[in-house]
């Protein structure tokens, strides 16, 4: 695979961020790490730029040198008041795809997330095309980030896979977390795959390993041969045993959206 010449991760101090940042020098000869927060333990590859999401200004000054590639992680990833998920997401999302149409439209990851469809039930199986149900403001704010997708690709051309991320964390700790769970190491292959295929358009899947419990239809990603190679049914008895009885008609466990179903207005 021809590796980019450089490649901009914003959001490079999270979590996500942190597990897939000893991965990228093998997509890019460069790579521009972008947070709110400084980031010094920079590798002879990596350069660090300063820039809130939510400030034009500074999203431009992240093109400054030419990118052509965009791993788009940063903003708020929890249910948090309007005002930040607005600046973060909202606007952010936008400042992003919007510099990337003007900066030579390279090809775009933008980290969506499960709970844009987090109000369809366990039992049932969700692909990518159906109908929104986001348990959140959160989920909502992804939601606009996947339309924006949309008419920047077919307005403008920009390129974009918007991954649903179920739960990228290093271990699961729940039976939801287990469905859910995404290994750093097959994000990493799916990135890889998004950035040397010869056309992706505009599309949209979920972001899960292989495991054992499948509540959602991947199908969609198969035009991109991501076969990934991480369960987490390795976990399972561990979870299983320090999980506690719950009350099967908790909303929390019939929704794929879990404990969000249950939280209220942020800004109550
Ligand atoms: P995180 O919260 O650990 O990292 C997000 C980063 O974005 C932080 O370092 C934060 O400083 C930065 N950020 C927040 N607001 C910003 C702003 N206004 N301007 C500039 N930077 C800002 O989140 P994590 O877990 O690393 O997730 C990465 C992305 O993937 C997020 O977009 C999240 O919504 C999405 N995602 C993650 C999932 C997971 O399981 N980790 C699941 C689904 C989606
Ligand atoms: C997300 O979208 C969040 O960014 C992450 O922190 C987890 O809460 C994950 O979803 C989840 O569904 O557990």
């Amino acid at each position: 695979m021809p590796k980019l010449n450089r490649l901009l991760l914003t959001g490079a101090a999270g979590g996500v961020g942190k597990a897939i940042r000893p991965f990228l020098s093998q997509l890019a000869e460069q790579v521009l790490l972008s947070d709110l927060q400084e980031i010094t333990d920079l590798a002879p590859h990596e350069t660090f730029r300063a820039a809130q999401l939510g400030d034009r200004a500074q999203v431009d000054a992240l093109f400054a040198e030419p990118v052509d590639g965009v791993i788009h992680l940063g903003g708020v990833s929890v249910e948090k008041p309007f005002a930040m998920i607005c600046e973060g997401n909202l606007v952010g999302a936008y400042n992003i795809f919007d510099a990337v149409r003007l900066n030579g439209k390279p090809r775009l990851i933008f980290a969506s997330s499960n709970h844009v469809t987090g109000y369809y039930r366990r039992d049932e199986t969700v692909g990518a095309d159906v109908m929104l149900r986001p348990d959140s403001l959160y989920g909502a704010s992804k939601a606009w980030g996947e339309a924006l997708s949309s008419v920047y690709y077919d307005k403008f051309g920009v390129e974009t896979l918007c991954v649903r991320i179920g739960y990228c964390f290093p271990r699961p700790e729940s039976p939801r977390q287990m469905a859910l769970w995404l290994a750093a190491e097959d994000f990493i292959d799916l990135c890889a795959r998004a950035f040397d295929a010869e056309h992706i358009g505009r599309a949209i899947i979920y972001g899960v390993s292989d495991n054992d419990d499948k509540w959602v239809d991947n199908s969609g990603a198969a035009f991109l041969g991501w076969k990934p190679k991480h369960s987490s049914a390795q976990w399972r008895a561990d979870v299983l045993a320090n999980t506690p009885k719950a009350d099967p008609l908790d909303p929390a466990l019939i929704y794929q959206g879990g404990p969000w179903v249950h939280m209220g207005h942020p800004d109550d």
